[in-house]
C-alpha cells in the first residue's frame, strides 16, 4: 500500500513538473501572489505587510524542503545530537535571514521589485520573535545559526511563549510595558506537529509499589497538561543543512469540560484550558535579576520534561532500551540554570519509567548533561524553596534528595583527610540542599550546584568570567573537579550581525578581500589589516558608515521628530538597563559634557566634537531603579536637545523598544559603543562583538569579553578605563573612605536640585550612589567616574583625527574573527559535546 502511494505521488509530481515546472520552480512573483490569493484571500493591491506574508509563506516551502532533506539524512545516519535546552531563544525576524542563508535573496528581491515592492520595506513588516530577554537568549539564537551552518546535528528546545518580551513604550519619558502579541497574524516560520505531544504532570503524590516482585516508584500527578511541539526550521548558511528549534506549547489534556458546560458552569468548563495555557503564556521579563515565582519553575519543568521525553522516544525507536548508549547519541547543554531540573527528570525517566537501576541511570545522566553559567549576579543564581519544589514536583524533590545524599556521602569520603569540623563546613557549603541564609526556617535547592554535580562539563562564557566561576562562584566545586571546568568565550553569528545587517560593508569587505569566504571563516577578516591605513580604502569605509548613520538619523527623526547632525560622533549604549551595566554613569558624563559646552565661548565650541548619544534598553518591569535610570535619560535629553547653545553639539535620545531588529539598524551606524559595566560583573556581553564586527570603536571597562576584544583589536585601539575586577572587593570594603571627585559632587547636586525636573523621583538614584558608606554605590560608579571622563576626552581627540579613527575602525572589524559563534560552537562540539558534522547531499 505504502509503496503504491509513494509511486503515485512521484508520478503526480512528474506530471506537475511537466505542466507547471514543479512547485519549487514556480516563478517567485507567481508563488507570492498564489500564497496571498489562497492563504489570505487577497487579490492585488497588497500592503507591505501583505507582501511580507506572501513572501514568507513562499520562502517557507523551500525552507521546509531543506529541513525535510536534512532530517531524512540524519535519520539514516543516526549521528550523535546536541540538544540545546534554553528557556529563551531571541530569534528576531526570520525573512531576511532565511532568504540570505538559503541563497534566495536575489530571486525574492527581484520578485518583489517586479511586483512593485522593496525587500527591505517588506522585511520590515515582520514582527520580532522576542522569546528572550537579552544576551542569553540571543546567544542561543546565534548558536542555532552556527550549528546549522557547521552541519552539526543539533536542535534547540524551548518554550513557544504566546507573549514574548514586552513591548516598551515611553509615556512622558517613563517606561510603560505593553504585551507583545506576536502570533496574531500567524507564524510562517513554524510547523505545528500534531503527531508530537507529551503529557507533563505536576503535583500529586508518590508511592512505592511492588511490580513483579520489584519495588517501583509511581508518581501520580494531580495536574496534567499536554506539551504540543512546534518546529522552527533553522537554515544554515552555504550548506544544505536546515536544523530545528522545537518549541513547546502548553494545552489542556481535555479540550473542554462539556459536563460543566452543560450544567451551566461556563467558568469551570474553561478553567483547565486557562490553567494549562498559562504555562507557556508569558516570558519572564528578567535578565540577570531574580524571579522566584512558582510559574517559572513550572515553565522550566514543562519544557524540560517534554524535551527529554521526545529525545528518549526517538532514541527508543532506533535503539530500543539500550540506554547505556544514550550518551553516544545525545547530549544536552543546559543554558544557565533554567533547565537544570533536567538532572532530576532524566533520572526519573530512566529509573521510574524505564526501570534502570539508580547507579546506571546516574552514570548516563551525568554523561549526557553539561552546564553553562551566564552570570555572576548572586541573585540570578536560581534557588527554589524545598517546599515549593516538593509540592509541584514531589518525585523530583525526592530524587534531588537522593542525589544530594550520595553527593555529600561521596564528599565526606573525598575530604576524609580534613579535620571533622572543617570537613562538615565544606560539605555544608557544597550541599545541593541548604538553608536560606536570609531565613533559617527555609531550605533551598541550589540549582547551580545541582547542575554542576549532574554534568560532565561546566563552562563560563568569557575568559575572565570562567575564571570568576572557578575562583569564586563555584570555587569549592572547582577544587574537587578541576577538569570539569572550561571556558567557551561567546560569539555572534557573522551572518545576521555583519553580512545581512550591513550588506554595504559586507560588499566592500568581499571586494577588498576578493572573496566572500569570510562569512563562514571570519579569521579571513584579518586580511583587512593591510588596508587599515590605506586612504582610498578608508574613504570607502567611511562612506558606508555615513550611509548607515543616515539610516539611523532617519529613525531618530521618525521616533523623536528631530534632525540630528550626521557629521556628529554617533555614540551608542544599547542593552538591558541594569545598575551593573552603568547606563547611569554614561548619563552623568553626558551631563558633564553639556555643562562644559554651556561654559564655552563660540570659538571653543567650534572646536568641540559634536555627539549624538543614543541609549536604548528595557528595564525589567519590577526593577524600580532601572526604570528611574530610563527616566533620567529622557529627562536629560529633554533639556539638552532643546538648548539652543548646545543642540548642534550634543544630543541624547532614548530609543524605545530596543530589540533584535532595532539592533540591526543601530549597530552598523555606531561609531562609538559603550560597554562600561563594573569590572567582574558582565559575564561576557555579546553586543560588544557585534559592534566590533561593524567597525565601531569601544569605550569600555576591563570586563567580560571586552578584554578579549581588546586583545584581538590591539589594546591601544580601545578606550579602556576603570578599576580592575581584582580590586573590586577591597574597594567595596573601603567605601566610606572614598573621596568623590568634585565634578561628581556637582552633578549629584544638579540632579538633586532639579536641573532635570522630577527631583523626588531622582532622589533614590542620587542616594544610591552618593552616600559613601559600605554597600552604597555597589557598582562603583564614583570610583570610575574620573577615569571615564578622561577616556571620553581621548575619544574626542581621536575623532578629530579622522584618519586615525578610521584606521582603528578597520582594525576592529579585522580583529573580530575570533568572535564568530562558529568558533564558539566548534569549541563546544569538540571539547564538550563530541558531536561531528553530518551534511546532507545538496
Ligand atoms: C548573560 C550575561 O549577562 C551576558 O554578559 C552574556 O553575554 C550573556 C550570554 O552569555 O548571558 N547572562 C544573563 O543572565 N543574561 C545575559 O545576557
Amino acid at each position: 500500500r505504502r509503496a503504491l502511494h509513494v509511486a503515485a505521488v512521484a508520478e503526480a509530481e512528474k506530471t506537475a513538473a511537466t505542466t507547471r515546472g514543479g512547485a519549487a520552480s514556480v516563478p517567485a512573483p507567481v508563488d507570492i501572489a498564489n500564497k496571498l490569493r489562497y492563504l489570505f484571500g487577497r487579490n492585488g493591491d497588497y500592503t507591505n505587510a501583505d507582501a511580507y506574508h506572501g513572501t514568507a509563506w513562499s520562502v517557507r516551502e523551500k525552507l521546509i524542503d531543506s529541513f525535510n532533506k536534512t532530517h531524512e539524512h540524519w535519520r539514516k545516519e543516526d549521528p550523535k545530537f546536541i540538544y540545546y535546552l534554553s528557556a529563551e531563544f531571541l530569534m528576531g525576524r526570520s525573512l531576511t535571514n532565511t532568504v540570505y542563508n538559503l541563497g534566495l535573496q536575489g530571486e525574492y528581491a527581484d520578485a518583489l521589485n517586479q511586483m512593485g515592492y522593496e525587500m527591505e520595506k517588506v522585511a520590515d513588516a515582520e514582527r520580532d520573535a522576542a522569546l528572550g530577554n537579552g544576551g542569553l537568549g540571543r546567544l542561543a539564537a546565534c548558536f542555532l545559526d552556527s550549528m546549522a551552518t557547521l552541519d552539526l546535528p543539533g536542535w534547540g528546545y524551548g518554550i513557544r511563549y504566546k507573549y514574548g518580551m514586552f513591548k516598551q513604550a515611553l509615556k512622558n519619558g517613563y517606561q510603560i510595558e505593553q504585551p507583545d502579541i506576536w502570533l496574531t497574524s500567524g507564524n510562517p516560520w513554524e510547523v505545528r506537529r500534531d503527531d508530537v505531544k507529551f503529557e507533563v504532570g505536576f503535583g500529586g503524590r508518590v508511592e512505592r509499589r511492588k511490580v513483579n516482585g520489584k519495588e517501583v516508584t509511581v508518581w501520580t500527578p494531580s495536574e496534567k497538561v499536554i506539551a504540543q511541539a512546534y518546529d522552527n526550521p533553522i537554515p544554515g548558511f552555504d550548506t544544505p543543512t536546515t536544523s530545528n528549534l522545537r518549541l513547546w506549547d502548553a494545552m489542556p489534556l481535555t479540550e473542554f469540560d462539556l459536563g460543566a458546560f452543560n450544567a451551566g458552569d461556563y467558568d469551570r468548563a474553561m478553567l483547565d484550558r486557562e490553567r494549562a495555557e498559562a504555562i507557556s503564556a508569558v516570558l519572564y521579563p528578567n535578565d540577570s535579576t531574580p524571579e522566584g515565582k512558582e510559574l517559572r519553575l513550572k515553565q522550566q519543568y514543562f519544557f524540560v520534561c517534554a524535551s527529554l521525553q521526545d529525545v528518549l522516544s526517538r532514541f527508543k525507536a532506533v535503539h530500543g532500551t539500550a540506554f547505556e548508549s544514550l550518551p553516544d547519541k545525545a547530549c544536552f547543554q543546559l543554558n544557565d540554570t533554567h533547565p537544570t531540573i533536567a538532572v532530576a527528570e532524566l533520572m526519573r525517566l530512566l529509573v521510574d519509567v524505564e526501570g534502570l537501576d539508580w547507579d546506571q541511570a546516574w552514570t548516563i545522566t551525568t554523561k549526557c548533561l553539561n552546564y553553562t553559567n551566564h552570570t555572576v549576579m548572586p541573585e540570578a543564581l536560581e534557588k527554589w524553596p524545598v517546599k515549593v519544589m516538593a509540592k509541584m514536583l514531589p518525585r523530583h524533590m525526592e530524587i534531588i534528595e537522593v542525589i544530594n545524599e550520595g553527593w555529600t556521602r561521596w564528599l565526606a569520603g573525598h575530604l576524609g583527610d580534613l579535620k571533622s569540623e572543617e570537613r562538615a563546613k565544606r560539605i555544608a557549603a557544597m550541599s545541593i540542599i541548604h538553608e536560606n541564609p536570609w531565613n533559617k526556617e527555609e531550605m533551598l535547592v541550589n540549582m547551580a550546584y545541582l547542575a554542576v554535580v549532574g554534568s560532565s562539563a561546566v563552562n563560563g562564557v568569557a575568559a575572565i568570567h570562567s575564571n570568576i566561576v572557578k575562583d569564586e562562584i563555584l570555587n569549592d566545586f572547582y577544587q574537587i573537579f578541576p577538569s570539569k571546568f572550561q571556558n567557551k568565550t561567546n560569539g555572534v553569528t557573522p551572518r545576521r550581525w555583519l553580512a545581512w545587517c550591513n550588506p554595504e560593508l559586507a560588499a566592500l569587505i568581499t571586494d577588498t578581500l576578493g572573496t566572500s569566504e569570510w562569512i563562514n571563516d571570519t579569521e579571513k577578516l584579518a586580511g583587512l589589516r593591510a588596508y587599515a591605513s590605506d586612504k582610498s580604502f578608508q574613504a570607502k569605509w567611511s562612506a558606508v558608515k555615513k550611509a548607515k548613520k543616515a539610516k539611523l538619523a532617519a529613525l531618530i527623526k521618525k521616533i523623536h521628530g528631530d534632525d540630528v547632525n550626521q557629521e556628529a560622533l554617533f555614540d551608542i549604549q544599547i542593552k538591558r538597563i541594569h545598575e551593573y551595566k552603568r547606563q547611569y554613569l554614561n548619563v552623568l558624563s553626558i551631563i558633564w559634557r553639556y555643562k562644559q559646552l554651556k561654559k564655552m565661548s563660540p570659538e571653543e565650541r567650534r572646536k568641540a566634537v559634536p555627539r549624538v548619544c543614543v541609549i536604548g534598553g528595557k528595564a525589567a518591569s519590577a526593577y524600580d531603579m532601572a526604570k528611574r535610570i530610563i527616566r533620567l535619560v529622557t529627562a536629560v535629553g529633554d533639556v539638552i536637545n532643546r538648548d539652543p547653545d548646545t543642540k548642534d553639539l550634543l544630543r541624547l535620545y532614548f530609543l524605545p523598544d530596543y530589540n533584535v531588529s532595532l539592533a540591526e539598524t543601530i549597530i552598523p551606524a555606531a561609531e562609538l559603543s559603550q560597554h562600561i559595566s563594573t569590572a567582574g560583573t558582565e559575564a561576557s556581553g555579546t553586543s560588544n562583538m557585534k559592534f566590533q564586527m561593524n567597525g565601531c570603536l569601544i569605550i569600555g571597562t576591563w570586563d567580560g569579553a571586552n578584554i578579549e576584544i581588546a586583545e584581538e583589536t590591539g589594546v591601544d585601539n580601545v578606550f579602556v578605563f576603570g578599576v580592575r575586577a581584582e580590586e573590586i572587593n577591597q574597594l567595596r570594603k573601603e567605601r566610606k573612605n572614598f573621596k568623590t571627585d568634585p565634578r561628581w559632587d556637582e552633578l549629584m547636586r544638579d540632579i538633586e536640585g532639579g536641573m532635570f525636573g522630577d527631583k523626588d523621583y531622582f532622589k533614590p538614584l542620587v542616594d544610591s550612589v552618593n552616600n559613601m558608606k559600605v554597600g552604597n554605590d555597589w557598582f562603583l560608579l564614583a570610583n570610575d567616574f574620573a577615569a571615564y571622563l578622561e577616556a571620553q576626552e581621548e575619544v574626542d581627540a581621536c575623532y578629530k583625527d579622522q584618519a586615525e579613527w578610521l584606521r582603528r575602525s578597520i582594525m576592529y572589524t579585522a580583529g573580530s574573527g575570533k568572535f564568530s559563534s562558529d568558533r564558539t560552537i566548534r569549541e563546544y562540539a569538540e571539547d564538550i559535546w563530541h558531536v561531528k558534522p553530518s551534511r546532507p547531499s545538496a
